[in-house]
């Protein structure tokens, strides 16, 4: 039995704005005292994370001077020495200033699109300086609440218009630096355009560095749409796009609540982590969450161990199902039969249309998926 203890292998992460968190919300003043970014990597340490991921303004305040700003990033990076932590993500907030308002690539005030860009290559410049190889974007104001504001093709062109400068920015700079769309549905706007793990993939078909750019999917947006999230990083991984992920949890119609990971739908967090673990996804586990408003900073470092716990945890539970001998015996049973592809030539289509079928057999054979998901639920619970 493992203890349970992070490991840097683990690559969990979390951003500054994750523990950082002081509570605010819709209806209510925060409840925890701003800490500093030095401070957020100690507690992160601490709790046995391996990495920090920012937005540029979650480091640097969007009015500080170039002076404070080398200051701050000289105190940020002599932390991270300090500490042993790395930096393997960062984005651009493009979403807090009120000049976002309408928001950033998608904006109709060409200005506005001007300066998203012009934020977003400084804030690439801040990422890469500390040491970041993966850079998301989150568009959360990229969205409307009214259709009559835009047409959803010319805000679709104007993002893809923004990603294709943004990637040629990276590529003569010579920045090992990959892109990650992270898709969300709604909130803060009424609809958020590229709203889906499955929109986002279709739309970098479109890009002209399509290589470049992922996605991030996060539980919690897949999770607001009603959809199955494993399905989108499933999809996204046999592409070759799941180029990062955002750990966390959401009951279904409910705001973006960005719990604790795991801790609101166990048994879709388990077979989200086995299917990570099984095929090798190999990039870090960034949970996105924060502590209830309710708690103390001695709740948000008890939040933190919580989400990198309980995905051991689940770890321990997939190897446990993986050598299951009842469970493996039932994986067998349903995968019977020569599962090869049938490879199409005009020989083996002309074969196949001639084959005779007994329908009345393949209609007759049950599949064993009650057994099988009782002995998964007994599993989670413990009892096996
Ligand atoms: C914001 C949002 C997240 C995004 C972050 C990246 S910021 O908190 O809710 O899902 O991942 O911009
Ligand atoms: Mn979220
Ligand atoms: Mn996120």
């Amino acid at each position: 039995m493992s203890s349970y203890t992070p490991a840097p292998s683990d690559k969990f992460t979390f951003g500054l704005w994750t523990v950082g968190n002081i509570g605010r919300d819709p209806f209510g003043e925060p409840v925890r005292k701003p800490i500093s970014p030095v401070e957020i990597v100690h507690l992160l340490a601490d709790a046995g994370a391996w990495g920090v991921n920012f937005h540029d303004n979650d480091l640097v305040p969007i009015d500080a001077s170039p002076a404070q700003r080398d200051q701050i990033v000289r105190d940020f990076k002599a932390a991270l020495t300090e500490t042993g932590m790395v930096v393997p993500m960062a984005t651009t907030n493009l979403f807090s200033d009120p000049a976002f308002r309408d928001g950033a690539f998608t904006a109709n005030d060409p200005q506005v699109r001007a300066y998203a860009l012009h934020k977003t290559m400084r804030a690439i410049d801040l990422g890469v300086e500390c040491g970041a190889s993966t850079y998301v974007f989150w568009g959360g104001r990229e969205g409307v609440e009214t259709d009559a504001a835009k047409n959803p093709a010319e805000a679709t062109k104007r993002f893809r218009e923004a990603i294709n400068f943004l990637c040629s920015y990276v590529q003569d700079q010579g920045y090992d630096l990959r892109f990650a769309l992270e898709p969300k549905p709604n909130e803060p706007r009424g609809d958020i355009y590229l709203a889906t793990v499955g929109h986002a993939l279709a739309f970098i078909s479109t890009l002209d560095s399509p290589e470049m750019v992922g996605v991030n999917p996060e539980v919690a947006h897949e999770t607001m749409a009603g959809l199955n999230f494993l399905h989108g990083v499933a999809q996204a991984w046999e592409m070759g796009k799941l180029f990062h992920i955002d750990l966390n949890d959401q009951v279904v119609g409910r705001y973006d609540q960005d719990f604790r990971f795991a801790a609101v739908n166990l048994k879709s967090a388990f077979f989200l982590v086995k299917f990570l673990e099984d095929v090798g996804y190999n990039g870090p586990r960034h949970f996105d969450a924060h502590a209830y408003r309710t708690e103390s900073y001695d709740g948000v470092k008890a939040f933190a161990r919580g989400c990198m716990r309980s995905y051991l945890i689940l770890k321990e539970k997939a190897r446990q199902w993986n050598a299951d001998p009842a469970i493996q015996a039932l994986v067998a049973e349903i995968n019977a039969g020569d599962q090869t592809p049938i490879t199409y030539s005009k020989e083996s289509a002309e074969a196949l249309k001639e084959r005779d079928f007994d329908r009345a057999a393949l209609g007759a054979r049950g599949m064993p998926y009650e057994q099988l998901d009782q002995l998964t639920v007994e599993l989670l619970l413990g009892v096996r």
